[in-house]
């Protein structure tokens, strides 16, 4: 049996992010499963290497259930962070670089030397040298924002851009942090860190658990995402969006007009 064309689902997707022009939904039509998918998600990675970016992280996505009512999957994914993919705590981003672009409230964790594959994680603290407030910019690149999970798989979980806060050292407890985002100045959506998959710490388990199935190490250094905790909101041209996370302080990016 031939099986999907890795390449060329990911260079579909590639183009649609590099011109910001979505395209239709592919996964039924190309007979994509989730590990093809995660497949067409390395190839589409791989591309932004190929042109001199570097990972810098991983993102996990779908871990509240906010976020899975708001797009109909309800899988824990995840997808890669590169360094282009950073803007600067208020800095700006052209939302006409990105397709539908919608932006929503994270959490951070900064990565410290993680156990040998298959070891537990062990204590938090000794995984995590930092925590911070975080705002992720998502784009799926397919028309609607509707796609299936392997549709989103492969477009390496709807991943466009990030802004981390400041850094904190890791406080005695992530898992019942009050968390707002605001869209000039007016809340958006409201929530807590429960939120995600009841504790975000959580998440990193399942971040190196997903991830090593597909032979994917989290390293040291690398910024970690662990996933919205609300629902995102369109990211509209000029509006000024803040999250802020309880005892973590707050992230803030402008969109150009
Ligand atoms: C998929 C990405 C989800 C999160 O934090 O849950 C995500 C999407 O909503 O398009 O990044
Ligand atoms: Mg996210």
């Amino acid at each position: 049996m031939i099986g999907p064309d890795t390449a060329g689902i990911a260079e579909r997707l590639g183009v649609a992010a590099d011109t910001a022009t979505a395209i239709g939904q592919l996964a039924a039509e190309t007979g994509l499963d989730v590990d093809a998918a995660y497949a067409v998600q390395t190839a589409l990675i791989q591309r932004r290497l190929d042109r001199g970016e570097r990972l810098v992280g991983l993102k996990m996505g779908l871990t509240s259930k906010a976020k899975m009512a708001q797009v109909g999957v309800d899988e824990v994914i995840w997808g890669r962070l590169t360094d282009t993919m950073r803007v600067p705590d208020g800095g700006s981003v052209d939302p006409a670089a990105f397709i539908h672009p919608r932006a929503e409230p994270e959490v951070a964790f900064l990565l410290d030397r993680l156990p040998e594959p298959g070891e537990p994680v062990g204590d938090f603290t000794d995984a995590v040298r930092a925590v911070a407030p975080a705002i992720e910019l998502i784009d799926s690149r397919y028309a609607n924002f509707t796609f299936s999970l392997p549709d989103v798989v492969a477009d390496n979980a709807s991943a466009a851009a990030f802004v981390i806060g400041p850094w904190s050292p890791v406080p005695d407890g992530v898992e019942n942090l009050g968390v707002v985002l605001e869209v000039d100045g007016r809340v958006a959506e409201v929530g807590s860190t429960a939120a995600i998959l009841g504790d975000p710490r959580r998440a990193l388990d399942e971040g190196i658990r997903l991830a090593g199935r597909h032979g994917v190490r989290l390293r040291e250094g690398w910024v970690f995402l662990a996933g919205a905790a609300t629902a995102a909101v369109p990211l509209r041209p000029g509006a000024h969006v803040r999250a802020v996370v309880e005892k973590l302080g707050t992230a803030s990016l402008r969109a150009s007009a």
